[in-house]
């Protein structure tokens, strides 16, 4: 079976959980688009355990692509040289991105990363180097595009490959959800917690003209989704601090 999920945001309890509801195995596969890190307490334990599972597919969101960027600083020595070629011979422009990341919840990933051997920093780092910017898939004949955000203006299905990272999760990506994009495939996308797009969507996954939106707010007291693809089951576990 195929199944994706969204917006673990450090809810790895919650994952656990999913993976055992889903009884997830070695013949299945499982994408997870995007941001894993930040906000909820536990985003190593969400990105190591899915760095061993070779049918775990992880898609870039923003906020691992900001941790990718500032924990592969953190790694650097901040010679004379790396602070020039880096931060523009700037420290201050480091210390500027560290608070503006821990605005968004970058502090348990930043406290989690501490806590890992150098080894397994290092590790980290390039696992969120090899994430994808979106895949598309076909499964029971129906074409799907995942992405973490939706797609870059200007984007056909033909065209993805010539945007790079920033188009598919820079901050001038706006989904229309009642905007059908392809005929030809569904659009399954996280990132925008779905009580946004209408408040009855509340912790509950969104279909609507060949959107599938699925940031169900895990670590917003709402819940952490998992649809399949096969079935078009829906699958939910108890986000944190949830009732
Ligand atoms: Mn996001």
């Amino acid at each position: 079976m195929t199944y994706v999920t969204s917006d673990i945001h450090g809810c790895y309890e919650q994952y656990l959980k999913m993976l055992d509801k889903i009884d997830f195995s070695d013949d299945d596969v499982l994408y997870v688009l995007g941001d894993v890190v930040d906000r909820g307490p536990k985003p190593m334990e969400a990105l190591m355990d899915m760095s061993v599972r070779a049918n775990v597919i992880p898609i870039l969101g923003n906020h691992d692509y900001i941790a990718y960027k500032m924990l592969g600083q953190l790694l650097m020595e901040l010679t004379e040289e790396n602070l020039k070629k880096h931060f523009g011979g700037d420290i201050e422009n480091f210390y500027h991105d560290m608070v503006s990341w821990e605005n968004i919840g970058g502090n348990t990933t930043v406290q989690g990363f501490g806590k890992l051997s150098m080894d397994e920093r290092e590790g980290i780092v390039e696992y969120l180097s090899e994430f994808s910017l979106y895949e598309t898939i076909t499964v029971n004949s129906q074409n799907y595009m995942l992405s973490h955000i939706g797609l870059p203006d200007g984007a056909t299905s033909d065209n993805l490959d010539s945007f790079d990272a920033y188009d598919f999760i820079g901050p001038d990506i706006h989904m229309d959800y009642d905007k059908v994009y392809f005929k030809d495939f569904t659009l399954v996308t996280g990132h925008f917690p779905t009580l946004g797009i209408d408040e009855s969507y509340r912790g509950k996954v969104y279909r609507r003209h060949n959107n599938i939106a699925i940031d169900t707010g895990a670590v917003f007291g709402g819940t952490l989704c998992c649809v399949c693809l096969d079935t078009d089951e829906e699958f939910y576990v108890a986000g944190e601090n949830s009732e």
